[in-house]
């Protein structure tokens, strides 16, 4: 059996979270899950924060108005921490559209829109350690 592996993960409640008042719920379920927040921060950003995170996304049709959404109000940027924490977040998470993702994730319990959907967590390694020089760069 492999060792399990001890990562951690770039994630932020979107400012939908905070505007409906679901960093309780949001957090409460990385906890109980067994992650250990290692960072936490209540920020607003603007577009050239917004244009570093989404680097991947910044030519793509639907860039602008997520980046017009992700600095529209503050939200809530963490390192999470444990076993396997990059695919365990984005299974908690759920897959993107929240009107498609699955009953008991967070996107699929509790959003129902493709872009307004809560949460963010980093989908690989490179991108926890990129992500994380962006928001935390004290821990990268
Ligand atoms: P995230 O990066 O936020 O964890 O989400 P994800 O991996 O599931 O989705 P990704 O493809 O990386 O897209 C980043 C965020 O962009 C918004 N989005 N809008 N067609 C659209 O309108 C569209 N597609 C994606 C969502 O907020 C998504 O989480
Ligand atoms: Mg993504």
């Amino acid at each position: 059996m492999s060792q399990p592996s001890t990562q951690r993960t770039l994630v932020l409640l979107k400012p939908d979270t905070v505007r409906r008042g679901l960093v309780g719920e949001v957090l409460s379920r990385f906890e109980a899950k067994g992650l250990t927040i290692v960072a936490m921060e209540h920020r607003t950003i603007d577009a050239s924060v917004a244009d570093q995170h989404y680097a991947e996304h910044v030519e793509r049709d639907f860039y602008p108005p997520l980046r017009d959404f992700v600095t529209s109000g503050p939200l809530v940027a963490l390192v999470l921490e444990g076993d396997e924490a990059i695919e365990v977040v984005r299974a908690l998470n759920g897959s993107t559209d929240g009107r498609k993702a699955a009953p008991g994730t967070i996107r699929g319990d509790l959003s129902l829109s493709n872009r307004e959907n809560l949460v963010h967590g980093s989908d690989s390694e490179e991108s926890a350690a990129r992500e994380t020089a962006i928001w935390f760069p004290h821990l990268a």
